[in-house]
């Protein structure tokens, strides 16, 4: 299906999460049929769901793909395995979750597979880094771009994330 410019999410908040964030690039750079074009920062970030976590980090990575949507799912759930991902509470602490956040202008309303990701609009953690590496993507169904819902998001009255470190 050609290459395709894809936004994967990063977060994770137990363990190394640095370093598993670290190794999962380097990892997922390793694959053939992947490349990786760009970092977001890496931001510490308060927990959304269940209280009583801990803080979250999180990330967003730009890659070139020639692999399709779901073999994509199925190898960044590989990934996650490898770095001792538990599936227990839905929105519960992980070592390392790894979410397909647009892939080309595809649209896929799926069981197992929703793209562009249904969250991206609604939380900062996924915004920030994401305006960090394209803040002029723009959303095939809202048609409004990542910046603009990051601007969206803090209008009504979600704070910005604290500057983010590289990594
Ligand atoms: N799935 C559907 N579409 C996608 C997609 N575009 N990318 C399906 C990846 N997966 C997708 O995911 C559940 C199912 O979603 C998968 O089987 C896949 O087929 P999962 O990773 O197994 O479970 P999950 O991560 O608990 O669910 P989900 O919905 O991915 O959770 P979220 O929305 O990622 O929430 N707070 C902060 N500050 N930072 C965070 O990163 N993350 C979560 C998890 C909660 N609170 C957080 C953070
Ligand atoms: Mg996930």
């Amino acid at each position: 299906m050609g290459l395709n410019r894809a936004h994967i999410a990063l977060g994770g908040n137990l363990g190394d999460v640095k370093q598993t964030f670290i190794q999962a690039r380097s990892e997922l750079n390793a694959v053939g049929g992947v490349k990786l074009l760009k970092s977001s920062k890496l931001y510490r970030t308060r927990p959304v769901g269940p209280a009583g976590q801990p803080d979250y980090l999180n990330a967003v990575i730009e890659i070139e793909t020639s692999i399709k949507p779901d073999t994509l799912l199925t190898l960044l759930h590989r990934i996650e395995d490898a770095h001792g991902r538990i599936r227990a509470e839905q929105w519960g602490a992980r070592t390392l979750d790894l979410d397909i956040l647009t892939y080309g202008d595809i649209q896929i309303d799926g069981e197992a597979l929703t793209i562009p990701h249904l969250m991206i609009s609604k939380r900062m953690f996924v915004l920030c880094p994401l305006c960090d590496v394209d803040s002029n993507w723009q959303h095939p169904l809202l048609k409004v771009t990542a910046e603009q819902m990051m601007n969206q998001l803090i209008a009504s009255g979600e704070p910005p994330l604290p500057e983010g470190e590289r990594w």
